[in-house]
């Protein structure tokens, strides 16, 4: 496979952008290798500088659950952008989609769009411990919810890809008001509530996590969390902006039944252009400015090109949610072709293929992984036309846009893979 345009474009751009990227998994940095350079997509494939092509198994790191350049979403942002790009003062349809997106989850009464799932949660911490008057959070190892300061402790994604503190930069003080934990563990959450209980603002938590990988919480788990939240007057936090609209239109809380009081979009409401949310119990969001007191603002926030675009999609998906089933049959089916010796875990049309021979329930048991032969392997499938994540502790996502054909492809590929 020539690379040659690639290394020639990354060779450019490590002189200009920190490790040549403007996100850090993507500089391929734990598989080593050239990272491809992307010049287009279309359904499910994209094609590199060099014009190979790719089946791509991450769109956008989740947003992309149409495919790209999907038809309406394209019509969408093309008449919105002839309207103005931006305008700084509310539109009709900032509406629209806060009426689509509190249909679709039933526990956001009320939401404020930002421009990116950092800021979502950011602001809904902030949120919560304004609400409460308290300063401790709980998180759980693992779990990535952006580059917010406290919430890089014991992080997922790139953090744990590269294997760096995570604390680099953020005071300690900020650490510190940070407790992490065990993913799954009911005892280590009591004990936490028993120790700290009343100065807990909130627990957030991935309901299931994508960025140590697939990981799906364990029976009891989640209900435990609602459970000691609302004895001990913390907010429940969910941080869907990978799993909403993605696990299912109300997300992870609709698969498992768990209402939290603020839950944190992004990815898919935005159809692949930069817009994220935070909302919940109308009684907590009138405390955000200029309602309350609780600051928080942005120049684009709710910009109309993103808008148009997420409107788009949720529509699409509200319209079409036969999807669902689709893209999760899809997935399942990839997942059935895995080398023996490798622990599969999916849940929807998200997945991960662990090299390890045990379940991953936690960042303890992900960190087993050996993340060599999943270089390897993610090669494997590069050179055959596959795009995998770049790192073992990311999730891959099937679009409605797999068709049979690409499925067939990618299961060959991974079949002539040897462990
Ligand atoms: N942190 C993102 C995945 N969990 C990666 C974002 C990117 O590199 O675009």
């Amino acid at each position: 496979m020539d690379t040659s345009r690639s290394a020639a474009l990354f060779e450019r751009a490590r002189r200009l952008i920190p490790g040549g990227v403007n996100s850090p998994v993507r500089a391929f940095r734990s598989v080593g290798g050239t990272p491809r350079f992307i010049r287009r997509g279309e359904g499910c494939r994209m094609t590199d500088a060099d014009g190979n092509s790719y089946i791509d198994y991450i769109g956008s790191w989740g947003p992309l659950i149409l495919g790209h350049c999907f038809a309406p979403v394209v019509e969408a942002v093309r008449e919105a952008l002839g309207h103005g790009s931006s305008f700084g003062a509310p539109t009709e349809r900032e509406v629209e989609l806060a009426e689509l997106i509190t249909r679709a989850v039933p526990s956001i009464e009320m939401v404020r769009l930002v421009n990116s799932g950092t800021e979502a949660t950011m602001s809904a911490l902030r949120l919560a411990r304004g609400f409460t008057g308290r300063t401790l959070t709980v998180k759980f190892e693992g779990c990535y919810h952006g580059h917010v300061d406290s919430l890089l402790v014991k992080a997922g994604s790139g953090v744990a890809t590269l294997g760096i503190s995570g604390t680099a930069g953020v005071p300690e003080e900020f650490a510190r008001t940070t407790i992490a934990l065990p993913y799954n563990s009911v005892p280590a959450l009591e004990a936490a509530f028993e120790k700290h209980g009343a100065q807990i603002a909130a627990v957030i938590v991935e309901p299931v996590v994508g960025n140590m990988g697939c990981v799906p919480p364990q029976p009891g788990f989640l209900e435990a969390m609602r459970e000691l939240c609302t004895r001990h007057g913390a907010l429940l936090i969910f941080d869907e902006v990978m799993t909403g609209f993605r696990l299912a239109l109300g997300g992870a809380q609709q698969l498992y039944g768990i209402r939290p009081d603020l839950t944190t979009l992004g990815k898919i409401i935005g159809g692949g252009l930069p817009i994220a949310a935070y909302g919940g119990r109308a009684d907590i969001m009138q405390h955000v400015a200029p309602a309350g007191n609780v600051y928080q603002a942005g120049t684009l926030s709710g910009n109309p090109c993103a808008v148009a675009a997420g409107i788009a999609v949720l529509r699409y998906l509200m319209d079409h949610p036969e999807i669902y089933s689709q893209i999760d049959a899809a997935a399942a089916r990839i997942c059935q072709a895995a080398p023996a010796g490798v622990t599969v875990q999916r849940v929807g049309s998200m997945f991960t293929f662990f090299f390890t021979d045990r379940p991953v329930r936690s960042w303890e048991d992900a960190a087993t992984c050996n993340t060599e032969r999943y270089a390897a392997f993610f090669h494997h499938l590069l050179e055959r036309g596959v795009y995998f994540p770049p790192s073992q502790f990311e999730a891959a996502f099937v679009s409605a846009a797999h068709d049979a054909d690409a499925i067939e492809e990618t299961v060959q590929a991974i079949r002539s893979f040897s462990c």
